[in-house]
């Protein structure tokens, strides 16, 4: 299914002043839309319309999948697996963006992106992207035994995260205000829906599949702890020398200057670093900042209830 949109060419020069304003409208639409229910998880509106591209998507038994709800450290992750692929040579993954370096797979914007496309052009072994809860990722993952790496984050962190990029990546609808964008978030009803669900769904599937399940919150604690975790379970030799400067590449700091993991290279019209950075603050407890006692109490009652059967454990501070 197409969605009827089209950019025009982005070769194409000196377009006419009707052309500029055709163009114009056509992006604007493309943005602040609403989500679309895709097998009861609401998505981004042009995902929903080329659903049947995303679920059929090829697997292949050497792709590495990185699996996370937003905001959860997906970037972080994916910088630091591409550096283990990498031998630890930093020149070689700073020759391009991380979201061409490990594609966003069901991520569809019509005329700027396709990331079942982007793969379908990329050489093995591919690193790939999802934020799809696991009931939706496509079957080929599981028929193909895929290695999966899960990245969870405490929930009030993702929700203050997740309210910083609402408002500067486009693709989202408004957010409203921090006290709706909470309401919302704990009802479920953000992109790639109720985040008890993701994590707890991801959780239940490494019963049964190799899914090497890892903690934002320890990745802070004792970086190098979980690289090592990493290396092993890619089955990755990585020297002293090696993991020091992977740690080096992959810190905050050095990440938040980086512009092929800062995702600065991203076109301001999808994210717009001067509403709020993508590589905002990269802590755990920045929530303090933003609940009210009144909104972390009443939070805390509804999480017990929408956790209370999981053996998952969320640190919300280190
Ligand atoms: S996305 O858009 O869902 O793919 O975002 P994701 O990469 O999962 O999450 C973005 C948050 O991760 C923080 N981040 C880091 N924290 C610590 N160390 C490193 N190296 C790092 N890289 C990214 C990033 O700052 C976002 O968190 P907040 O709390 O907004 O700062």
């Amino acid at each position: 299914m197409g969605s009827g949109i089209h950019l025009g060419d982005p070769q194409s020069c000196c377009p006419t002043e009707t052309e500029k304003g055709s163009r114009m409208e056509a992006k604007e639409s493309v943005f602040r839309r609403k989500l679309v229910d895709v097998h009861g998880v609401p998505l981004f509106w042009s995902i929903a319309e080329e659903w049947g591209q995303v679920e059929t998507f090829q697997a292949k038994p050497d792709d590495l999948l990185i699996a996370t709800y937003p905001k959860s450290g997906t970037t972080w992750v994916s910088e630091i697996v591409d550096m283990i692929y990498n031998d630890g040579n930093v020149e070689k993954c700073k020759q391009d963006a991380i979201f061409n370096r490990v594609p966003f797979m069901e991520l569809i914007i019509p005329g700027m992106s396709n990331g079942v496309a982007k793969l379908g052009n990329m050489p093995s072994p591919r690193l790939v992207k999802t934020h799809l809860p696991a009931q939706l990722l496509p079957k080929s993952f599981w028929e193909s035994d895929c290695k999966i790496i899960y990245v969870a984050r405490n929930a009030k962190d993702v929700v203050v995260s997740y309210y910083h990029f609402y408002k500067m990546a486009k693709m989202h609808p408004e957010p409203g205000n921090w006290d709706e964008f909470l309401e919302k978030f704990v009802a479920g009803e953000v992109a790639f829906g109720s985040w008890y669900d993701h994590v707890k769904g991801w959780w239940e599937k490494k019963k049964s599949h190799p899914i090497l399940y890892l903690f934002y919150e320890d990745m802070k604690e004792d970086p190098k702890r979980e690289l090592q975790k990493l290396a092993q379970f890619l089955e990755k030799e990585v020297t002293e020398e090696e993991a020091n400067r992977i740690l080096h590449h992959t810190s905050f700091e050095e990440m938040q200057k980086n512009p092929t993991s800062n995702y600065k290279m991203m076109p301001t019209a999808e994210m717009d670093h001067s509403v709020s950075p993508f590589m905002r603050k990269g802590i755990a407890g920045d929530w303090k900042n933003y609940f009210t006692v009144a909104q972390n109490e009443k939070f805390d009652k509804d999480y017990v209830d929408k956790m209370k059967e999981s053996t998952l454990l969320f640190r919300m501070e280190i």
